[in-house]
């Protein structure tokens, strides 16, 4: 099975960007190199990963980094997305780790010299746990502390970085972890979602800031994920409700970004919900950004059940599914990014993360992963719809390079064209790595 760059596709142009991408806590282990994280620690807390596992060894690419980038190198992509550690760079004393340095910058060097391109994520979600310690995304000091480790990285980087992205899905770090508590650190309540977001996007503002005075040749922006919503029924209620969830999860992260505000439902929350929003700040958080990160895997179904909160719907049976349960639909890909190019003053984008989990077995040493060859072919094909509409994309990453850990899912999911055994760290490149590989190959022909 084949994946096509179709002809007059951005795919078959050879100036859009392809690549890979993965993170730092999800493939590196070597924890004893670095402080710990907060995903260690909640690692150790009985229940909190459904297989019991934790990020310790991973997928040991602290040892194996070598091996992992000729491997990128073999299937022909433009670019390697990948995430700095900052416990690894970053000691609880304030003091920084040059091993932590060191091991980046073979890997940049390395990049280099297979003239891939790097994309570098400086948090995906490893805060250091000491700063855990101090209250975390809900103390604001937390931002300042973000954009001194910025300061470090970037200034040992130099030039070897072709694009920075300050944050990956802050979604995830400030409603996952702080308000909902799947994530680490575990925390719930309503009262801290919204605060550790305003840290974040604060973080976010200073960090470009940084960015903009150390690297101001180097493009640079954020990474947000977006669920694209649909009423689960033509009536107002479920249409009031679809808005509510798409001004909750999407344009709360958006809107301050690129528009300086917050949405509006800010106005409605309960005092004790509302971030400490001190002056300058809104600026701070809205400087230009050179082009928006954008992850996408699933759309939702929203029904005003009665209840405080809009309700997603769980896929009906009898659609595609990925082995997270989440649907398949790649229509969603192209509806998110025209709601997202006509609805707000948008740079460029980039496809920054899109793929799935399949239930993938190694057989006579092969893995054929057909599901995720029909999911990257469908939904680079969404892309190719959004483009033709007039949206300005310019690249896209496919989500994940290799099998890793799959965060409160530990090691069960696997969203990798490359297969890992965890076993013995051997990966073999999956039927979708083959059909990427010939795919950017005949287009370098
Ligand atoms: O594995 C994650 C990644 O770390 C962030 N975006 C979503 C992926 C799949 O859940």
């Amino acid at each position: 099975m084949d994946i096509t760059a179709k002809p007059g596709s951005p795919f078959a142009d050879p100036s859009f960007t392809i690549g890979v991408a993965t993170s730092s806590f999800q493939i590196e282990g070597g924890a004893d190199g670095r402080e710990p994280c907060i995903w260690d620690t909640f690692c150790e807390q009985p229940g909190k990963i459904a297989d019991g596992s934790h990020g310790l060894h991973a997928c040991d690419h602290i040892n194996l980094w070598k091996d992992d980038i000729a491997l990128i190198a073999s299937l022909n992509v433009d670019a390697y997305r990948f995430s700095i550690s900052w416990p690894r760079i970053i000691r609880a004393d304030g003091s920084v780790n040059q091993d932590g340095l060191s091991f980046y910058i073979g890997i940049l060097d390395t990049l280099a010299q297979h003239n891939i391109k790097a994309y570098v994520t400086l948090y995906h979600w490893d805060l250091p746990q000491y700063l855990e310690d101090k209250g975390g995304w809900l103390n604001r000091e937390t931002a300042y502390a973000f954009a001194d480790y910025v300061d470090v990285v970037t200034k040992a980087f130099g030039d070897k970085v072709y694009s920075y992205a300050t944050l990956n899905e802050p979604f995830c770090s400030a409603y996952l972890g702080y308000e909902v508590g799947v994530h680490a650190p575990g925390k719930v309540g309503k009262e801290y979602g919204k605060k550790a977001v305003h840290h974040l996007l604060l973080a976010h503002g200073l960090g470009m800031k940084v960015l903009r005075k150390n690297v101001p040749e180097t493009e640079s922006g954020i990474v947000l994920n977006f669920t694209p919503f649909y009423p689960a029924s033509d009536s107002d209620k479920d249409k009031t409700a679809t808005k509510l969830a798409h001004d909750h999860f999407n344009d709360w992260y958006i809107r301050p970004i690129i528009e300086g505000e917050y949405p509006g439902l800010l106005d409605t929350l309960p005092p004790e919900h509302c971030p400490l929003i001190e002056d300058g700040d809104m600026e701070t958080i809205s400087q230009p950004i050179d082009f928006l990160g954008v992850n996408y895997y699933t759309r939702a179904k929203v029904q005003d059940d009665g209840g405080e909160d809009p309700k997603q719907l769980d896929p009906p049976e009898e659609c595609e599914k990925t082995a997270m349960g989440w649907e398949v639909y790649p229509q969603g890909l192209t509806d998110l990014l025209l709601q997202l190019h006509n609805d707000y003053r948008l740079p460029p984008l980039l496809i920054t993360e899109n793929g799935l989990a399949s239930d993938d077995h190694l057989i006579d040493g092969a893995v054929n992963d057909e599901q995720r060859i029909r999911y990257l072919q469908t939904h680079m094909d969404a892309v190719t719809e959004a483009v033709n509409q007039g949206v300005n994309i310019t690249g896209y990453f496919v989500w994940s390079l290799l099998d890793n850990f799959e965060w409160a899912l530990g090691y069960e999911k696997r969203f990798g064209i490359v297969y890992v055994d965890y076993e013995t760290q051997k990966r073999t490149l999956k039927a979708s790595a083959l059909a990427l590989r010939d795919m950017l190959a005949n287009r370098k022909k």
